[in-house]
């Protein structure tokens, strides 16, 4: 089979890498190479970096009108081109193709639509001092953004940030991740077809240690958005701190997913299988530690095994698939160097725990792996701590509202938890004590995006989403008029 090439996208034109360099990226659910990527350095990113600051000047001074036009057309040309968007966000990335089609696409397209109504409608703030004069806020853009964005949901978290960073009149260059470029590929043409002019958003595709880290050092780039591993976010931090850029890190989580004697069972039930187990586990808000109320412990336990047994894996391509292939070998193998951890830590695991032996043809060099459910691991354990960021949950049984409170918030992460009671004062009370930017009570993963959205701890830096976005995007600084 023919391989992909993918170029980078400079000033609105594809070109080829500097040093030439290209690697292969592959299928995950057939284990092999579909496409070839650039393996770009830093001249690549000189080159982007001197088509976006000359592309500034202009688009920085262009009216909100007319970014928000070109936003709307955007989103308006992914809707249109959404069929070729999802087939390909499925095969690069291993996804089921339904998730691709009813959330991936879909929410890249919102995300333009939502800046670029955002955008028209925010309001500055003005105040009398009284016998002086006056003071009013003013929003400027900054400059060219570092964009690096991660491989398990490529098309909405790349959109996420390019969305408002243009928005605002930056310019963009971005890193998407190496093993997932196709989408951000496609998505070129569509900015190149939506009269977006060149040199606003360039892709420069390749590796982290290279291509990302060449934007993070890059001594003009004054700010980079990051949605990443935690370990990376730490070098961004480290590599960018002597440029004193400004950063918003989106990074991993261990989220708790706590569910009380009295909750709606059956809702609790089906929802948590979907925070378990939705896009194979691969999403930074996955609820990976569920802790249970003793009193249905056994009874949400058995729910719980007897669902995931039934969600089947395998082809993403097929409509009915609930869990398609890990986006990597090496990711596989790291998933699964969880599940061999819990069992020496003394685990027992109740469903899944292996690749599924029913695979054929070209599957079973895929990257799969059953829905994995643990119990008899204690808080302390390194499997009930750590990011395995696969389709693996462990589950515990809690006795108090204090002991859940205490052994959720003993995490170094804190991006997002769910609560499960009819009892409403105590959502309120639980809520109000979990340390994570986002608390759901009685559902999972509903976003708004005008709320803020970001992590705390170890999970990230800075809150994206409505006005907090604007506040990363743009510097605000105060105007005083005397009178
Ligand atoms: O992330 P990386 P990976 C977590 C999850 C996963 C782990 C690693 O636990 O197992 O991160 O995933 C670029 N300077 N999440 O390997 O390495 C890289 O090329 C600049 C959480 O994909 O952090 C890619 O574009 N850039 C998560 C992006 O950073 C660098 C989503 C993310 O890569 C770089 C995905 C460097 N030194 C993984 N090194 C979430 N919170 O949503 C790498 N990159």
């Amino acid at each position: 089979m023919a391989l992909t090439t993918i170029d980078n996208f400079i000033n609105n034109e594809f070109v080829k890498p500097t040093e030439g360099a290209y690697f292969d990226t592959f299928n995950p659910a057939h284990g092999v190479p579909h496409g070839q990527i650039p393996d770009s350095t830093k001249p690549d990113v000189d080159l982007a970096y001197k088509a976006a600051s000359t592309a500034f000047t202009t688009w920085s001074k262009t009216t909100k009108a007319e970014r928000s036009r070109i936003l709307y057309k955007i989103a308006d040309l992914i809707d249109a081109r959404q069929d070729e968007f999802v087939r390909a966000e499925s095969k690069d990335q291993g996804k089921p193709i339904s998730l691709a089609k009813s959330v991936d696409i879909p929410r890249a397209a919102y995300n333009f639509r939502f800046f670029a109504g955002k955008i028209l409608h925010s309001v500055e703030e003005a105040a009398e001092l009284e016998g002086v004069g006056f003071n009013y806020s003013q929003r400027m853009p900054i400059g060219v953004a570092g964009l690096i964005s991660p491989w398990n949901l490529p098309l909405y978290l790349l959109t996420w940030k390019i969305a408002p960073c243009i928005a605002c009149g930056n310019t963009a260059i971005c890193k998407p991740s190496e093993f997932t470029s196709l989408t951000a590929y496609m998505l070129c043409s569509v900015l190149k077809d939506a009269g977006l002019p060149a040199g606003v958003v360039n892709m420069v595709f390749g590796t982290g240690m290279k291509a990302g880290q060449a934007l993070v050092e890059h001594p003009r780039i004054p700010l980079i958005s990051f949605t990443g591993g935690t370990v990376t976010g730490a070098k961004i931090i480290a590599n960018s701190a002597p440029y004193f850029k400004k950063l918003s890190l989106e990074l991993g989580g261990k989220n708790a997913n706590i569910v009380f004697a009295d909750c709606d069972f059956e809702k609790a039930l089906t929802t948590s299988l979907r925070s378990s187990f939705a896009n194979q586990g691969e999403i930074c808000l996955c609820g990976s530690r569920i802790f249970v109320e003793r009193p249905i412990y056994e009874k949400f336990l058995n729910g719980l095994v007897e669902g995931a047994k039934k969600l089947k894996v395998g082809d993403p391509s097929a409509p009915d698939t609930n869990l398609g292939a890990l986006v990597s070998k090496e990711h596989w193998e790291k998933v699964m160097s969880y599940i061999d951890l819990g069992v020496k830590e003394g685990g027992k695991i109740e469903c899944g725990g292996q690749k599924p032996v029913s695979l054929q043809g070209e599957f079973q060099n895929g990257y799969f792996l059953e829905p994995t459910i643990i119990s008899g691991l204690t808080p302390s354990c390194r499997v009930m701590r750590e990011e395995i960021f696969g389709p693996v949950v462990t589950i515990y049984a809690f006795d108090t509202e204090e002991e859940v409170i205490q052994i959720t918030n003993d995490s170094e992460y804190g991006l997002s938890c769910s609560i499960w009671t009819e009892n409403g004062r105590r959502a309120r009370r639980v809520a109000g004590e979990i340390q994570a930017g986002t608390v759901w009570v009685n559902t999972w993963m509903a976003r708004d995006l005008r709320m803020p959205f970001g992590g705390m701890k170890k999970s990230g830096l800075g809150r994206e989403g409505g006005e907090h976005s604007l506040d990363f995007y743009t510097e605000l600084k105060t105007i005083c008029l005397a009178d």
